[in-house]
């Protein structure tokens, strides 16, 4: 089969590890006879420097014509330590969630038994971790209204969610449960936040539709400590923008990497495929980052286009790479040697 794929490599590392992941699919290609036709676009610091904003109208035209999109990662710390810049590299990825309505954020936590000592935890504590996180991606504080007064004293993050909103997230959650463990746990702060009061009106009301499966509430504060104590009590989380970015960053410290965590970002017409991380701008053209979640979520990608064998293969080969130990320096076991990035890349698509 023929996809046209939209390739966004972004900022720091992105270039770097999206490099493995079309690899991956490249050796996909090869072994199932399909035909990936790659389109490149830029977003983020990149664009900036090249056409002065962060997500160029081709950018757009070239996800809305694809039939998934791979990106990298967006963002540079040049912008970070200079609070009066207007223009920022992360607003590209937030702009282009938002034009194609990529609501739905899918990030799949689970511990790898051969990595479990590089968590900071307890062995016992985090072994048969396996949950996911639903993280609503286009509303909440992030694309809420923002201010700074005049005389700069004051600043403004408008929070807003509509029960539109909340409810395609919301379903899409639910029906994952039914396929997993059936458990849904909402995490919010609705002894706080009115949006969060809404959030859990709404959800209790779909609840009804999925008899099926346990609901549960917990705050956000609660669901991190939990999340380190007793990561085996979550099946499926569901959650607002923020508390959803937070959180699978706390569940990262399960995997023993942030490198390792894939997510996919789903609407009605598109889907985008990027590892969790950041752009690591430090470790840039230092071939030394983590490419596997950009390379499991080429995997993503392509259950995305229902090639689920060839999914398979790619996951099997992220685990053959853990189980030898070829793996970079962030995930590196005592007494091995760590590899570069393009050598895990090469070891995966072999
Ligand atoms: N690959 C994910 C990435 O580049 N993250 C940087 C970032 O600032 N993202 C904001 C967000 O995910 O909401």
């Amino acid at each position: 089969m023929k996809f046209n794929i939209a390739v966004i490599p972004g900022d720091g590392v992105g270039p770097e590890v999206v490099e493995q992941a079309k690899k991956a699919l490249d050796a996909v290609a090869e072994a199932y006879n399909h035909i990936f036709i790659y389109k490149e676009a830029q977003l983020g610091a990149n664009a900036i420097d090249a056409t002065g904003g962060p997500l160029p109208k081709e950018t757009i035209e070239i996800c809305k014509s694809a039939d998934a999109i791979l990106f990298g990662a967006v963002g540079d710390p040049k912008y970070d330590n200079d609070p009066s810049a207007k223009i920022r590299p992360e607003q590209g990825l937030l702009n282009l969630r938002r034009e194609l309505d990529l609501y739905c954020n899918v990030r799949p936590v689970k511990a790898y038994d051969n990595l479990i000592s590089n968590s900071p935890l307890k062995r016992e504590v985090i072994k048969n971790s396996d949950f996911v996180i639903y993280r609503e991606l286009t509303g909440g504080i992030y694309f809420g209204e923002k201010t700074l007064s005049e005389d700069k004293q004051t600043a403004h993050d408008v929070s807003s969610y509509t029960v539109k909103e909340i409810s395609r997230v919301t379903h899409l959650a639910f029906q994952a449960a039914q396929k997993r463990k059936k458990k849904l746990t909402l995490v919010d702060k609705a002894n706080v936040l009115e949006t969060s009061r809404l959030w859990r009106k709404t959800v209790s009301e779909i609840a009804k539709e999925y008899k099926d499966v346990e609901l549960e509430y917990l705050f956000v504060d609660n669901a991190a400590m939990k999340m380190i104590l007793n990561p085996t009590h979550f099946d499926v989380i569901l959650t607002e923008n923020l508390f959803g970015d937070m959180i699978s960053d706390v569940a990262s410290s399960l995997c023993g990497s942030i490198g390792l965590l894939a997510s996919s970002s789903i609407g009605a017409e598109n889907g985008l495929f990027e590892p969790i991380h950041g752009s690591y701008s430090q470790a840039k053209g230092k071939d030394i980052a983590n490419p596997l979640a950009s390379i499991l979520s080429a995997a993503m990608l392509l259950q995305y286009l229902g090639l689920h064998e060839e999914a398979d293969a790619i996951e099997r080969a992220v685990d053959k790479s853990l189980a030898l130990g070829i793996t970079t320096q962030d995930i590196k076991r005592k007494m091995q040697k760590s590899t570069t990035t393009s050598k895990v890349g090469d070891f995966v698509a072999d």
